[in-house]
């Protein structure tokens, strides 16, 4: 018999989590980790089996207070009702679609991102740009991990134009369905670590999860033939154990990934621009044509590309004016 340390370790527990825990709580409480976020309730695992529980926590107030996939729970012994979330290593979020001003938890504590894309017409540097921008932001380590290697004869053409986004980014190619093409992969993930697999819908997210686990419990379903764009199939944010230990959790699909209070992460990944940006004339050069404009001249001489400048305006742009309308609402 495992001890309960053993199981929580399994589960990701660690040092971080139970210095959170005063002595009062540990005898009221258990420490519950957030398995599945499902539609008026969550799974959660500890000591225990797994089970389901209510996500509602009296008293609780703004959205970063409410559990999400990954939280780390202390929930009630006798009644089951949380208590709190505790303190997270980090957090992933994004602007909720169809409303700017929300914001949506995608993942808590989370130790390396899989940025999934695929190796067909609906890949995109942007999009790729957008999740790596969200990892440095987030303050975890991604792997950019391109699928469908089988379906193309010039892989290589994608992880090249993957590579070019950030200096030393990590870029793996794989052809999901393949158990030997994925296996290096389970290496990121040892005993209880937590690989989260983000990207657009069809690229082959529950696809790797399924092979990575040598089991098809995941649906998955064929992409559109038009656009290679996925049908969205998952719909819940749920962890997958790997046999090994660790944890692997899959995300429904991506329309739109947009971001918020993104500044630090936009400048980690255009950090040739920034540094470019400080040897212009002007301090706040606007770089659309001033005089000295040492990013204009870097452009025109080949050494920065015009589309990646057009890219990091954009976002810069959309995460400025965001952060903006948000420091003006009251608190
Ligand atoms: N040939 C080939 N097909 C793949 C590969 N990866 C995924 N597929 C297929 O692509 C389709 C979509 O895969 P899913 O795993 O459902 O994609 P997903 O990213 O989970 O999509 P959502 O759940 O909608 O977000 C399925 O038909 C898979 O069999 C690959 O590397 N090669
Ligand atoms: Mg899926
Ligand atoms: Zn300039």
């Amino acid at each position: 018999m495992q001890s309960t340390r053993e199981t929580l370790e399994e589960l990701g527990w660690n040092d971080f989590f139970s210095a959170q825990v005063t002595t009062q709580q540990s005898k009221q409480c258990q420490p519950v980790r957030v398995m599945a976020v499902h539609r008026g309730k969550i799974a959660v695992a500890g000591a225990g089996a797994l089970r389901f529980i209510s996500p509602y926590i009296s008293g609780a107030g703004p959205l970063d207070d409410h559990p999400t996939v990954g939280d780390w729970l202390l929930i009630d012994r006798d009644t089951a009702e949380t208590v709190c979330v505790l303190r997270r290593m980090n957090l992933f979020k994004r602007r909720a679609p169809g409303d700017p001003r929300k914001e949506q938890m995608i993942a808590a504590n989370v130790d390396t991102l899989f940025i999934v894309a695929s190796c067909n017409q609906d890949f995109s540097v942007a999009r790729l740009e957008r999740y790596l921008v969200l990892a440095r932001e987030v303050g975890v380590n991604p792997a950019v991990v391109l699928t469908k290697t089988d379906l193309t004869s010039t892989p290589e053409t994608f992880a090249a134009a993957a590579r070019a986004i950030q200096p030393g980014l990590c870029v793996e190619l794989i052809n999901c369905r393949d158990p030997k093409s994925v296996a290096h992969l389970a290496s990121w993930c040892g005993r209880g670590k937590t690989v989260a697999l983000l990207g657009s819908s069809g690229v082959g997210k529950s696809t790797l999860v399924n092979t990575l686990r040598g089991s098809d419990s995941i649906a998955t379903q064929a992409i559109r033939t038009g656009d290679d764009t996925g049908r969205h199939t998952t719909t819940v944010r749920e962890m997958h154990r790997l046999a090994r230990g660790g944890w692997l959790l899959d995300t429904p699909g991506m329309r739109e990934l947009q971001l918020s209070d993104a500044a630090e992460g936009i400048s980690e990944v255009f950090d040739d621009f920034i540094q470019m940006a400080q040897r212009c004339r002007f301090s706040d050069c606007a770089h659309g044509g001033e005089p000295g404009c040492a990013v204009q001249t870097a452009i025109a001489a080949g050494a920065l590309k015009m589309e990646r400048f057009g890219r990091w305006r954009r976002l810069a742009a959309e995460d400025g004016v965001r952060s903006a309308r948000r420091s003006k609402r009251p608190r």
